[in-house]
């Protein structure tokens, strides 16, 4: 796509923030489902030096300013835990906001869009899907840390960014609603899929329960771990970034934990529609299990150990859900690049939740048997 083809001018947004040099192009990046990425390339006297500039969603983050707030808070927050551990390469290791040249963190152009600039992590990759348990341990040990840096983030509570993002109920809720309204008369052709979800509508109850017992804390959390959230380095395979932090905000660990394993289990893309293809990899959640309490065992609790293997369940079920009434609702809040592609990636978490639950004693006991 050559610049004069994208949505936006991005030399003229790049020109907002404290960049030095001569923009030399801007292309989409990326794989995410929200905001709108791209690769920025600066010639810096001679070199070419790359940003990555997003605007973000805000149709789905309504309140953008709450979330640059809380991304502040918590990269300066990540940084002082860095350089308190005298680890190298700091700006490689949490993302780096730079300034406009007012000063701030984001900028809104004329047509009410915010935008914010990163320095770009080079010689790392994201990955949608995981090859090895190597990179699902990785990946986990990074969310772990991340969670466990985070643990002790100075009052005043963070943003809500969305709020009842991760409320099952909540989100089941809205299922039933955009069935009922079926405004693109689609119900009929995902009959069995809401089916499917009816018949689980119990597995809702299960944490606001335990949470009603004081059982499960609440804790800083990322609320969007799909791998491709973190970033892998290329030579050592380490996770050495977590990105994406539009919806760190108060959660549960479980949600961390069960969305890492939603996407870290599945051998197959989202959205394949080859469902005989998709089905849940133990070792990956072995790898997740090791390598997410090797960060994060120290702090939690015997209730949050004990659900971690449903987590893998009740998350995806939960994004399943989230799929599929979006595409009954018309396909608003998740970008698509083909019809029905919200019903496929719909059928692939369900076809998920299936699989962990003919494994669910076999991922007990994986858990009982890491020590943490
Ligand atoms: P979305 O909310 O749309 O998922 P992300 O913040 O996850 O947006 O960014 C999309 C992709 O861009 C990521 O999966 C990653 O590959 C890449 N990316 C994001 N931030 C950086 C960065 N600072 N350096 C390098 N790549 C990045
Ligand atoms: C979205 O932004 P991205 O693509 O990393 C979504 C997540 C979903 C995910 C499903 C803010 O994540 O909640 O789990 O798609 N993010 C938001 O792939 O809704
Ligand atoms: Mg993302």
């Amino acid at each position: 796509m050559n610049e004069r083809e994208l949505k936006h001018d991005l030399r003229l947004v790049a020109a907002q923030f404290a960049i030095l040099g001569d923009f030399r192009s801007a292309a989409p990046y990326g794989s995410g489902h929200i905001n709108d990425t791209y690769a920025v390339e600066i010639d810096q006297s001679g070199s070419p030096v790359r940003y990555i500039i997003q605007r973000i969603n805000h149709q789905v983050f309504k309140n953008p300013q709450a979330v640059m707030q809380n991304i502040e808070r918590v990269t300066r927050h990540l940084r002082q835990k860095l350089r308190a551990r005298a680890e190298e390469g700091i700006s490689r290791r949490l993302l780096t906001l730079v300034p406009t040249l007012d000063g701030r963190t984001w900028h809104v152009d004329s047509a009410g869009n915010h935008w914010r600039c990163y320095l770009f992590i080079e010689k790392a990759r994201s990955h949608d899907l995981v090859e090895s348990p190597r990179q699902a341990y990785e990946a986990a040990r990074a969310f772990g840390r991340f969670q466990k840096d985070l643990a002790d983030l100075p009052a005043p509570r963070l943003h809500e960014t969305i709020p009842n993002f991760h409320n099952a109920r909540f989100r089941f809720d809205q299922l039933l609603q955009a069935v009922q309204e079926d405004r693109q008369n689609r119900a009929i052709t995902v009959k069995e899929e809401i089916g499917f979800c009816l018949s689980r509508e119990k597995m809702v109850e299960v944490w606001p329960a335990l949470q009603a017992q004081g059982l499960l804390p609440e804790r800083v959390t990322h609320n969007d771990t799909k791998v491709n959230n973190v970033m892998l380095e290329d030579t050592t395979g380490e996770g050495i970034c977590v990105i994406d932090l539009d919806t760190v905000m108060p959660g549960l660990a479980l949600y961390d934990f069960g969305d890492l394993c939603r996407t870290a289990c599945c051998p197959t893309a989202e959205d394949e529609r080859d469902l005989a293809k998709v089905a849940m990899r133990q070792e990956m959640f072995e790898a997740l299990v090791r390598g997410y309490l090797s960060a994060a065992g120290e702090f939690l609790c015997p209730a949050e150990k004990e659900q971690l293997s449903f987590a893998a369940s009740l998350i995806t079920f939960e994004i399943g859900i989230r799929f599929l009434a979006d595409h009954l609702a018309g396909d608003c809040y998740f970008k698509i690049h083909r019809a029905g592609q919200n019903a496929d990636r719909a059928r692939v978490q369900f076809k998920m939740v299936e699989s962990f639950e003919r494994q669910a004693e076999s991922m007990n006991a994986i858990v009982h048997q890491t020590p943490s």
